[in-house]
């Protein structure tokens, strides 16, 4: 299996059994599993030896693609419930929870927390799932930080 490295035009052929088979592109992240890497030295137009070797151990990290969860006013849903929200999925403190609500209230939107994308993604249903078990009409989304 391969990718390509289009950052260095270089193609790459990993040499883990455990990934045989797989496909790869930059950004799924496993470059960062310090795998070794094989560098093709074979030539583009087939007349290459075919022969590879390891030329080095190549680390790759990514920082993690940061979201913020947002609450959205309504008229309907109570402060009191807004409040425990923060209190049970954003571990807030009574009172910071109550700052963060009032907020909400007045300004039309206001940051529960900042999350990597699969725990923003899973707050957001927690919070909308609770808020429509509870028939309040709150509403709570994500945004790319
Ligand atoms: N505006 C609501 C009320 O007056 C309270 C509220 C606050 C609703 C924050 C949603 O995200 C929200 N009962």
């Amino acid at each position: 299996m391969f990718f390509a490295d289009k950052s260095e035009g270089l193609t790459y052929y990993v040499s883990d059994p455990m990934l045989k088979g797989q496909e790869f592109s930059f950004g799924d992240g496993f470059m960062s599993q310090n795998l070794p890497i094989i560098k093709d030295t074979g030539r583009s137009d087939d007349q290459g030896s075919g022969t590879s070797v390891i030329t080095e151990r190549k680390v790759q990290t990514r920082a993690p693609n940061l979201y913020r969860v947002l609450l959205h006013n309504d008229d309907y849903t109570p402060m009191e419930f807004v409040v425990m929200v923060l209190e049970t999925f954003f571990n807030k403190e009574r009172a910071v929870a109550t700052e963060i609500m009032i907020s909400v209230h007045s300004k039309g939107v206001g940051v529960c927390g900042v999350y990597p994308y699969e725990i923003a993604e899973t707050k957001v249903a927690l919070v909308m799932e609770c808020a429509r078990e509870n028939e309040h009409p709150l509403q709570c989304t994500m945004e790319r930080v």
